[in-house]
């Protein structure tokens, strides 16, 4: 799916624990500038619910698990987070929807921008109509 892509992160170690290196660039598509991390979310909560105009991410739920649809205006696709090796890239124009959140996960997302409201689309039927124009530009 078009500015959608899980990424498997390589794990160092064995018997005596793992450890993962996130470098901008090299094992990631961009540079962090922002790192939030989202926890204690109530059985059922749903969470997201919009899409970004240039922001690039990495979802990570490092403990527990996490459903995320992503859908841009043509495709639609879920993913299941269950590992900490298991990342999912998410571009611009995807609108992204975070559910099933189990007891005690933690979802650590990286993002190549600091914190704007002005770089949210969070109205469902405007995101379809400009992911449209964006993606249709690209072919
Ligand atoms: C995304 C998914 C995966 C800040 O003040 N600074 C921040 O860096 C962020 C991310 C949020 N906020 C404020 C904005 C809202 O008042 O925290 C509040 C909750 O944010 P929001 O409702 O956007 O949270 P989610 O979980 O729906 O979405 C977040 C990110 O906002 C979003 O970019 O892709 O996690």
């Amino acid at each position: 799916m078009r500015n959608v892509r899980p990424i498997f992160l390589n794990r160092i170690g064995d018997k005596e624990g793992y450890l993962i290196p996130i470098e901008n660039n090299k094992n990631i598509p961009f540079a962090i500038k922002r790192v939030y991390y989202i926890w204690n979310v109530p059985k059922g909560e749903e969470r997201g619910f919009h899409s970004h105009k240039k922001l690039e991410q990495l979802l990570i739920c490092i403990h527990g698990s996490v459903k995320v649809k992503v859908v841009t205006f043509s495709e639609e696709e879920e993913y299941l987070l269950d590992s900490p090796d298991k990342g999912l890239y998410i571009g611009p124009m995807v609108w992204r929807e975070m559910m099933d959140f189990s007891e005690e996960s933690v979802l650590l997302v990286m993002a190549s921008e600091l914190y704007t409201e002005e770089d949210y689309i969070r109205n469902k039927q405007q995101h379809l109509n400009l992911a449209k124009k964006y993606f249709c530009k690209e072919e």
